[in-house]
Parts: C-alpha cells; sequence; structure tokens
C-alpha cells in the first residue's frame, strides 16, 4: 500500500502534456497499483498519472458503486477515438481541485482505446458516468482540467482561490 501525495493547483505539472508508455515494466506496475492505492486512499473515481506528479499516459479508475466489488481498471495510452454528438451535463469535481464542483457539459458516449496492464489491446464504447471520467482522466494527460470549460469568469475565480491559498501556505510556487 503506498499512497502518494496528489498535486493541487496551482501546481504546474497540471499543465504539462504527459508521455506515451514505451514499456509496461515493473516501474509502470508499481505506479498503477501506487495510483490506485491513491484513488482509493483519496477517495475518488480516477486519477491521472500527472496528479501524482508522473508525467506519463497512464490512468486508473473505479466505478463500483458502494458495496459492490472493487472493478479497478488501468488504462495505458488511452485515446478517444469516437465522441457523440449528444451531450450531458455532469457536476464535477477533481482531487487536483479540493472541495470545488462545477456542471460541466461534455459528449454523452465515447469509445476509448488503450492497452491494459497486461499489453492487451482494448477498446471499449462507454456512456453515463464511465464516459465522463474517461473524458475528464485523458483531459489530465493533456494538462487540461475540468474548469477549463467554465466561463472565464468562474475559472479565473476558481484559480484565484488556489493561487492565495498557495501563498498563504507558504508552498513554493508551480
Ligand atoms: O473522484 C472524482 N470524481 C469525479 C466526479 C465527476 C467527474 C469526474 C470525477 S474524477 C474525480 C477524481 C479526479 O480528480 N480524477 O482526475
Ligand atoms: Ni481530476
Amino acid at each position: 500500500m503506498a499512497v502518494r501525495p496528489v498535486l493541487v493547483l496551482p501546481d504546474q505539472r497540471l499543465r504539462a502534456v504527459a508521455d506515451p508508455i514505451e514499456k509496461i515494466d515493473a516501474e509502470i506496475k508499481t505506479l498503477a497499483k501506487d495510483m490506485l492505492d491513491t484513488m482509493y486512499d483519496a477517495p475518488g473515481i480516477g486519477l491521472a498519472a500527472p496528479q501524482v506528479g508522473v508525467l506519463k499516459r497512464i490512468v486508473v479508475m473505479d466505478l463500483a458503486a458502494e458495496g459492490e466489488p472493487p472493478q479497478p481498471l488501468v488504462l495505458i495510452n488511452p485515446e478517444i477515438t469516437r465522441i457523440s454528438d449528444d451531450t450531458v451535463i455532469t457536476e464535477e469535481g477533481c482531487l487536483s481541485i479540493p472541495e470545488l464542483y462545477y456542471d460541466v457539459e461534455r459528449p454523452a458516449a465515447v469509445t476509448v482505446e488503450y492497452t491494459d496492464l497486461d499489453g492487451k489491446h482494448v477498446t471499449e464504447e462507454a456512456e453515463g458516468r464511465f464516459a465522463i471520467v474517461i473524458q475528464h482522466e485523458l483531459d489530465h494527460l493533456d494538462g487540461v482540467l475540468y474548469i477549463d470549460y467554465l466561463s472565464r469568469l468562474k475559472r479565473d475565480r476558481v484559480l484565484k482561490k488556489f493561487q492565495k491559498a498557495e501563498r498563504f501556505s507558504g508552498r513554493k510556487a508551480g
């Protein structure tokens, strides 16, 4: 069990474009395990590697309902290859933007292709909450946060709040 610290705004590592994973070696397997530990500890339903400061294209998710057995998913080099025309508005939150929730409009269904931990290529159709979390997590791999879809006024308000919090805590600016 290894819970890694989750980066919070305005850490600029959250704004980087992550690199593809070339080889699923022991380091990647440990990273996937640590990311799942970190996600369950938070708790969250998804986590992308840049959120633990690793700029690699890997995300973990678990969409099992409470009381159901866990359904850990590890997606390596995931790509969205199709999006639906119809959209849906969902209230989103992010472990890197703690304690705030805003409505975001996104395509209601997507097709995602990825490599799993065994190196197998997987194509999956996602809808509902699964489709939303996939889009939220894949955005993290490109340095995109859900607040980027809000009005400029709302986004700037969020950014200001976290810049101010960072000044107070005396941490180094990211
Ligand atoms: O735990 C999380 N919940 C959530 C709710 C609605 C839309 C997206 C998410 S993902 C989030 C965890 C997180 O920040 N992943 O990057
Ligand atoms: Ni997030």
